[in-house]
């Protein structure tokens, strides 16, 4: 007897973790829906390889223009798609330009997961339909303890982060509320290929791979000293299918439980690169030297009104409730960030 596929619809299915989750639930068979905005120009490069003709017969992949900003159109596609699992991954989710665009991120971030949870009610799946909102270790901002586990108490540093603790307490709200398999995913820093060119881990390669090939002379960054705690997207979207394969909704922490500054990020890449280096200076003049000239140096453009210092999670609930591992160290994720960078400079 032929089971019946699962359905599942992603906001924010164009971008970094959207295009890894479509993959990771195409290969369970699952078939996708994706919501996708309307733009000028091509937004759609991280999913192209997906992308189903609409005249093929029983297609997995199905595309949606729609925007979380709009209730309306949030509202019909959930009623006319009916999915067992919803990820909301949708979101202005530049911490930086969250300071420049407050209002507009906390209509995408904040309200965006109200109105998904408003219409799985509305139309009644609060049976059916199962919820994952894409919560994030900004929202443990100026931490009030280390390592950082579900039950630190959040403290935002920027318009993102206070945007997203709205979301997740709305959906811990609804979870209570009206009896909805709704969960949190409190994911730290995860990064890949397919990052966005403006997060420092991909800033960071593509210029220094572009420097190294002669293609650039050098890199502006801001805050050297900050410490994060990097994963892979690969393993992390692994871990918000978990959350919904779960008999009982919860939140989870996902992260790798290991820190590095951005310097050190930095001198991992030139490592990898093999290109020798020396930093000499301090505060804004500090730079960083290959083959006696500087090719890194501070800009404090790049700084932020308010900066989270210090990030490092705790997911040993993960490990141990949802059998989910790590699988890629930093130096395995910057060899495969470094290897298409590379790879993509040679096509040129
Ligand atoms: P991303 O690459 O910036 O992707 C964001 C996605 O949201 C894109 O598909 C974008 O569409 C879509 N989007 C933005 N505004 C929208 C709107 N008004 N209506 C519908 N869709 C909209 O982000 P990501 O790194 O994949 O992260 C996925 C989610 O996890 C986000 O919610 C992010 O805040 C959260 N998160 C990320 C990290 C991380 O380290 N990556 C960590 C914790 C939490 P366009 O392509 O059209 O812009
Ligand atoms: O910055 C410092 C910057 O923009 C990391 C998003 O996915 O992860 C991401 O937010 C650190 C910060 O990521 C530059 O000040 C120095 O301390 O790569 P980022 P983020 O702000 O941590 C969280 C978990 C999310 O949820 C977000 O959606 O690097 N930094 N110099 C710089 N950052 C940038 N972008 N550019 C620089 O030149």
């Amino acid at each position: 007897m032929k089971t019946k596929k699962k359905i599942a619809l992603i906001f924010g299915i164009t971008g970094q973790d959207g295009s890894y989750l479509s993959e990771f639930l195409l290969n369970k068979n699952y078939i996708v829906h994706g919501v996708i905005r309307r733009s000028s120009s091509f937004n759609t490069s991280r999913i192209n390889h997906l992308y189903q003709d609409p005249h093929t017969k029983s297609r997995k992949f199905i595309l949606h223009y729609g925007d979380i900003t709009d209730a309306i159109s949030v509202s019909s596609l959930i009623k006319k798609i009916q999915p067992q699992e919803i990820y909301n991954l949708a979101a202005q989710s530049h911490v930086a330009v969250s300071f420049e665009v407050p209002e507009y991120t906390a209509n995408v971030d904040a309200i965006g997961a109200l109105r998904i949870l408003e219409a799985i009610r509305f139309h009644k799946l609060e049976k059916k339909t199962k919820f994952y909102q894409a919560g994030t270790s900004e929202m443990f901002g100026k931490v009030v303890e280390t390592p950082q586990n579900e039950k630190t108490p959040f403290y935002p540093r920027s318009p993102y982060g206070v945007a997203k603790v709205y979301a997740h307490w709305v959906t811990i709200n609804y979870r209570e509320a009206y009896n909805l398999f709704a969960c949190n995913g409190i994911l730290f820093n995860h990064e890949s290929e397919r990052r966005g060119g403006t997060f420092v881990t991909k800033k960071i390669v593509s210029a220094l791979c572009r420097i190294k090939v002669g293609k650039k002379k050098k890199l502006y960054l801001g805050n050297l000293y900050s410490k994060r705690d990097w994963g892979s997207a690969k393993d992390f979207v692994e871990a918000m299918w978990k959350m919904l394969q779960k008999k009982k909704p919860d939140d989870y922490v996902i992260a790798t439980g290991k820190q590095f500054t951005v310097k050190q990020f930095v001198n991992f890449v030139l490592k990898r690169l093999k290109m020798n280096f020396k930093w000499r200076g301090k505060g804004l003049n500090e730079k960083c030297y290959h083959k006696g000239k500087s090719i890194v140096e501070i800009d404090k453009a790049y700084f932020r009104p308010l900066e989270v210092n210090t990030l490092l999670g705790d997911s040993s609930k993960a490990k141990r409730q949802l059998n989910w591992k790590i699988k890629t160290n930093i130096h395995q994720l910057i060899d495969e960030m470094v290897n298409k960078e590379m790879a993509h400079l040679r096509d040129d």
